[in-house]
C-alpha cells in the first residue's frame, strides 16, 4: 500500500461556493474585505515561499531557529506518534520536527492548497519512505475530520498563521483544536510577536515587491474563478500597522475610481479612488495574550520559546 493518501474533505464545488460567498460578502460591505486564504493558489503558494526568503520577512527564519533549537525537546515532551500540521504549505520547516521524531507513525498535513500538499508529500517521502502521510485538503477553520492514527498526537500550527484569524475566529478555532486533543496530546503554536512598527511594516511591504505581487494575486484568483475583470495594477499594495489592535493589515488601494464586474455573482463592485480592500490581518502577540487565549479555549500553555532576538514564539500547550 502506498504510504501516501490524499483526502479532499471539501465536496467538489465547496471551494467555488465558499469563494463566491466570501467575495459576495466581502465586496458588498464597507470597508471591503477578502479573507486571506484565497491568496494560496499554485502561483500564490510560490509567491509566499518567495516571501519567506526575503531579507525583510523575518518570521520564517525566526521560527526555524526556534524549531532547530527545540525540536529534540518537543519530541521528548510530546512523544508524538502522529503529527498533524494545519496550514502545512511546503512543509519546509516541519522537516526539523520530523527529523527529531524518528518514531513518528503518521504525518497529517492539512492545507487548502492541493498543489502544495502533493509537492510537500512527494519530497518528504523521498527522505522518509516509511512514514505514512495522510494529506487533507481542507479548510481547518471549519472543523476537521481527522484519520484514526496512533497517539500521542501533536497538532502543529506554525508560521504565525493563527494571526490571520480575527479575535473571535481565533477563539472559535482554538476551541475546535482543543476538541481534537485527547489527554497526552499537545498543540505547538507559532505566533509572531509585537515589535517595532517599522520592522513589521517592512516585513509586509518588501523592497522587491514580492508581497505586493502576492497581495494582488488574490485578484487574479477572483478573475480566474469567478470571471471577474480586476486589473491588479489598478490597485496599490499597502501594509498598515494597527497599534491598538496590534495587527498588520494588508490592503489593496484602488488607484482610481473604477467598477469591477464579477459575472459569476452577477455583481458590479464600485471602488472610489483611494478606497481600500482589506485582504489580510496578521496579528502580532505577547506571551500573556497567547496564554490567555489558550486558557480561554481550555488549553494550558506549558512551554514558551522565542528566537534569540525575541521576534517570534513557539508555544506548547496541553488539554
Ligand atoms: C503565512 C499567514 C503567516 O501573516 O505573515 C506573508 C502570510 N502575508 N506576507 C503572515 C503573509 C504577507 C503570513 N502567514
Amino acid at each position: 500500500m502506498s504510504p501516501f493518501s490524499l483526502t479532499r474533505t471539501l465536496p467538489e464545488d465547496a471551494t467555488g461556493a465558499a469563494l463566491r460567498a466570501d467575495v459576495l460578502h466581502g465586496l458588498t460591505r464597507t470597508p471591503k474585505t477578502l479573507p486571506p486564504k484565497w491568496f494560496y493558489d499554485a502561483r500564490g503558494s510560490v509567491l509566499f515561499d518567495e516571501i519567506t526568503t526575503l531579507p525583510e520577512y523575518y518570521p520564517t527564519r525566526a521560527e526555524r531557529e526556534i524549531l532547530v533549537a527545540r525540536a529534540a525537546r518537543i519530541a521528548e515532551v510530546t512523544g508524538a506518534r502522529t503529527l498533524i500540521e494545519l496550514g502545512s504549505g511546503s512543509s519546509d520547516k516541519t522537516r526539523h520536527l520530523l527529523d527529531a521524531l524518528p518514531d513518528l507513525d503518521t504525518y497529517v498535513p492539512v492545507d487548502v492548497s492541493e498543489s502544495a500538499l502533493t509537492g510537500a508529500a512527494n519530497s518528504l517521502l523521498a527522505d522518509r519512505p516509511g512514514l505514512r502521510v495522510h494529506a487533507l485538503v481542507a479548510d481547518f477553520t471549519r472543523g476537521l475530520a481527522l484519520p484514526k492514527t496512533p497517539g500521542p498526537r501533536l497538532v502543529a500550527f506554525l508560521g504565525g498563521t493563527v494571526g490571520n484569524l480575527l479575535p473571535a475566529e481565533r477563539a472559535a478555532f482554538l476551541t475546535s483544536v482543543r476538541g481534537l486533543l485527547s489527554p497526552g496530546d499537545a498543540l505547538l503554536l507559532g505566533t509572531d510577536l509585537v515589535k517595532d512598527a517599522s520592522v513589521l511594516v517592512s516585513a509586509y511591504d518588501d523592497a522587491a515587491g514580492v508581497t505586493a505581487a502576492f497581495n494582488k494575486n488574490v485578484l487574479r484568483v477572483v478573475n480566474r474563478e469567478l470571471g471577474a475583470d480586476f486589473d491588479p495594477e489598478a490597485f496599490a499594495h499597502v501594509a498598515v500597522w494597527d497599534r491598538d489592535r496590534e495587527w498588520i493589515e494588508m490592503r489593496l488601494r484602488s488607484r482610481l475610481a473604477q467598477t469591477v464586474k464579477i459575472p459569476a455573482l452577477d455583481l458590479a463592485v464600485h471602488f472610489d479612488r483611494g478606497e481600500d480592500l482589506r485582504t489580510e490581518v496578521s496579528a502580532k502577540f505577547r506571551e500573556d495574550g497567547v496564554r490567555g487565549e489558550l486558557a480561554a479555549a481550555g488549553l494550558e500553555l506549558t512551554q514558551w520559546w522565542t528566537d534569540e532576538r525575541g521576534r517570534f514564539a513557539l508555544s506548547l500547550s496541553t488539554a
